[in-house]
């Protein structure tokens, strides 16, 4: 999307997912839609323009005196749209090869193509929803678990905004305090209204630590959690893959550096949403292929929420296995020993300090222990359990960063007593409501909104 996409266009793209279906549906929006469905659509009676808002017709597309397929069309007027423009659906019976007829019909009768959540899009620009609420739909629609779908749903209904308008509104208040003594010829802050406006910053800069909190339990959320097994080669670590997910995904052999490459598969359990990584295993290697795979280990664990470190456990540990051992982080960690139908050489002393789950993995045993350690250290960090609330993303948490920080100047100065520091401190809030602004989309730019809105399907 790099041209500019015009509001006064009428947009068209098939709403529904490709092949077949019960339904396939054809979106057309903006100021030509019902024209569009006049030309292209007949029925009994009235024709669409003639008929009121939230309608739905029976009929034909038709071509020429060609029938393209027999169709339902629901009418709504703006602004009471998703797009908040006038939208007209075409609903087909489901079917790649009718849609796409549908479709080029309404291109030719003067539609054009809508890019990837250009709907969505203009239903932001038409003040149907904030940029938080926008980004909801494509967190709802990407949601892999209730939890996380339930999480979407309260952002989109709009609890996010609520309490990002809040910070907003709090920060312009404190701002335009602040600017209101640049007009007198001091430009000083009265001494009386610094501790006064110092509180105030200070509670704004509390409530935006409250959300940074949050942001956690959105990365799970949305991302799921990563969880990157690990351990020296054949102890177990691709069998362990494949018995969480219970399926052969990875290949499992006796040969040293089977698994050269990383393999990663997403599961649910217990309602979270964990994507697992079998890597390949850390040993010495002068294959070119494996070393790039343990570069990739190596990587992953640096971004890991949770390692999974699989121990042989039917052999005494080494020097290279102690290593290992010794640099897993105890708050992210589960040690599997494996393997111990072979015996078990290993002592839980040897590893204390870290969650220790007993296996047997070619025989079932100790995985649903391992999946429960998993779950435990997740919600160590956020309550898994508790109901999920709408929680802040990556993108929103990079600007409510770089909004924390400039509040954070502000305060300094303010405690500092530094009464000349007026105009300085007015800078530092006006930059955090930029930041702020640009969370909700009160602040955008093109770049911005592509950047949110090229992540969408096309259609929705
Ligand atoms: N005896 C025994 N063998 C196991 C167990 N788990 C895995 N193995 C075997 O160990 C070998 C290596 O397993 P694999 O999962 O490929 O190890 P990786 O190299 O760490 O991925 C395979 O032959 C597995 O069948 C176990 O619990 N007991
Ligand atoms: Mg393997």
């Amino acid at each position: 999307m790099t041209t500019e996409l015009h509001l006064e266009d009428t947009i068209t793209a098939i709403a529904t997912p490709s092949g077949e279906g019960g339904v396939a549906i054809v979106r057309v929006s903006g100021p030509e839609s019902l024209r569009i469905a006049d030309e292209v659509f007949r029925g009994h009676g009235e024709r669409p323009s003639g008929r009121p808002s939230h309608v739905i017709l029976h009929g034909c597309v038709v071509s020429g005196s060609d029938t393209l397929d027999e169709v339902l069309l629901m009418i709504m007027r703006a602004p009471h749209s998703y797009t908040g423009e006038d939208v007209v659906e075409i609903q087909g019976h489901g079917g790649p090869v009718t849609a796409r007829r549908i479709l080029r019909r309404v291109l030719d009768a003067g539609a054009r193509m809508a890019e990837p959540g250009e709907f969505t899009r203009r239903a932001f620009l038409n003040g149907r929803m904030d940029l938080l609420q926008a980004e909801a739909v494509l967190d709802l629609i990407r949601s892999r678990t209730d939890r996380a779908a339930a999480a979407a749903m309260e952002q989109l209904e709009g609890a996010l905004s609520k309490k990002l308008s809040a910070i907003y509104d709090a920060l312009i208040t404190a701002a335009a305090d602040v600017e209101a003594t640049l007009d007198f010829p001091e430009e000083e802050l009265p001494a009386e209204t610094v501790p006064e406006i110092a509180a105030r910053t200070a509670a704004i800069g509390r409530d935006m630590d409250a959300l940074l909190a949050t942001w956690e339990e959105g990365h799970l959320l949305r991302e799921g959690a990563l969880c990157v097994i690990t351990g020296k080669t054949n102890v177990g670590k691709s069998t362990l893959l494949n018995a969480l997910l219970g399926r052969h995904r990875a290949i499992v052999s006796p040969r040293h550096g089977t698994t050269r490459d990383t393999i990663e598969e997403s599961v649910v359990v217990d309602g979270n949403l964990l994507r697992i990584v079998d890597t390949a295993g850390l040993r010495d290697s002068d294959c070119e292929i494996e070393l790039e795979g343990m570069r990739r280990t190596r990587d992953l664990i640096g971004k890991a929420d949770v390692r999974i470190h699989v121990v042989d456990a039917s052999v005494e540990m080494d020097e290279v296995e102690r290593a290992h051992v010794r640099e897993l982080n105890p708050e992210r960690s589960v040690v599997v020993l494996n393997k111990t139908d072979l015996g078990l050489l290993v002592s839980r002393a040897e590893i204390s300090g870290r969650c220790v789950v007993e296996a047997s993995l070619l025989n079932g045993k100790g995985v649903t222990e391992t999946r429960s350690a998993i779950v435990d250290l997740l919600s160590s960090g956020v309550d898994v359990h508790a109901p999920p609330h709408a929680a802040i993303s990556e993108r929103h948490r990079n600007e409510l960063d770089a909004a924390r920080a400039e509040v954070g100047k502000a305060n300094e100065l303010l405690a500092a007593g530094r009464e000349d520091a007026a105009a300085l401190v007015a800078q530092h809030l006006r930059a955090a409501l930029e930041s702020v602004g640009r969370i909700t989309g009160r602040v955008y730019g093109e770049e911005l909104l592509t950047s949110v809105f090229s992540r969408f399907c096309i259609g929705k």
